[in-house]
């Protein structure tokens, strides 16, 4: 792991229709989030926030396109940016933290780091599988899908943007904590036989063997591996502050062991921290708790 983490705020809201979400990156610096990972040892630098350039607010919010697309213009413009930044910060040696906004920010992220690997893995630890594309979604919101795009399933702008092709192949990706699956996206994970761990898989097996194997899956086969953090895989109890709470979640103390293990492999080389809304929070605890993810990926052990 890179001993100099560079955090890109990625101040986005158009993946999804609840206001806030772009204020994210901000909730979780005051949580304290620089100091937590300076005193860990690493030199950690802050890009400020990306932030699209159309005005957000209740009425332009949620147009969609000809093709169930919710704010489609927006969410390829920010990707776009988002891209170069990360790009940029990988071809710097540094780690991207990249802090969000909503999830559909990982079009972008990913867009920027598969530029540097052959063979990038990914882990998706969330409630929601984000595989949709405009025909399987229920929502048309962006923030479902950027997964598929990235594996190279549906709007084929989103699929190619930044650098042409698929990012990310779907047996190089592992999905942790699911409890809220679309039947598109059952279905694609079972066609692409993608390694996925439900709820149910983490109470029978517990977190720790789930993310050994999630490990040995991706061992040989790939040559990086991004993890993309969505705080909704935690409980609602634990992270309130997000747009798509789904009962029957991961506890703190599950996620930090398991970003424990992660840090022990030593094989993480980029990360998103997402979907944290400060508006709907409880004095700021989803932040806080995003904060305490984010330490133990980098390297803090509970006692
Ligand atoms: N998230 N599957 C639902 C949809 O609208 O496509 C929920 C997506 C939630 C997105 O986890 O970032
Ligand atoms: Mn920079
Ligand atoms: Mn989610
Ligand atoms: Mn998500």
């Amino acid at each position: 792991m890179s001993q100099n983490i560079h955090i890109i705020g990625a101040a986005t809201t158009f993946g999804q229709p609840r206001l806030g979400v772009d204020l994210g990156p901000d909730a979780i610096r005051y949580a304290g989030l620089d100091k937590a990972l300076s005193s860990l040892g690493y030199t950690v630098t802050d890009a400020g926030d990306i932030r699209s350039k159309y005005r957000v607010n209740a009425s332009n919010h949620s147009i969609k396109n000809e093709t169930n697309l919710l704010n489609y213009r927006e969410v390829m413009d920010f990707s776009l940016e988002l891209a170069a930044e990360v790009d940029n910060t990988v071809s710097s040696g540094q780690f991207p933290l990249i802090l969000g906004g909503d999830h559909s920010l990982s079009i972008g992220s990913l867009a920027g780091i598969s530029k540097h690997y052959e063979d990038l893995g990914v882990i998706w630890y969330d409630a929601h599988g984000d595989l949709n594309d405009s025909r399987t979604s229920p929502s048309g919101n962006i923030h479902g899908m950027p997964l598929g795009i990235s594996c190279g399933v549906g709007d084929e702008d989103l699929v190619n943007l930044y650098n042409p092709g698929i990012k990310v192949k779907p047996q190089n990706v592992v999905l942790i904590g699911m409890r809220d699956l679309d039947e598109g996206e059952k279905l694609y994970i079972k066609e692409n036989g993608i390694l996925t761990f439900t709820m149910g898989d983490i109470r029978t097996k517990g977190i720790e063997s789930v993310m050994k194997e999630a490990l040995t899956h991706l061992e040989g086969r790939t040559d990086g591996i991004h993890l993309s953090v969505d705080v909704d895989a935690l409980d609602p109890l634990e992270t309130p502050g997000t747009g798509t709470p789904v009962d029957g979640g991961l506890s703190l103390s599950e996620s930090q062991l398991a970003m424990e293990i992660l840090n022990d492999s030593g094989r993480i080389t980029s990360m998103d921290l997402v979907e944290v809304n400060p508006l709907l929070d409880e004095k700021n605890k989803t932040a806080e708790k995003a904060v305490k993810i984010a330490e133990s990926l980098f390297g803090k052990k509970q006692l």
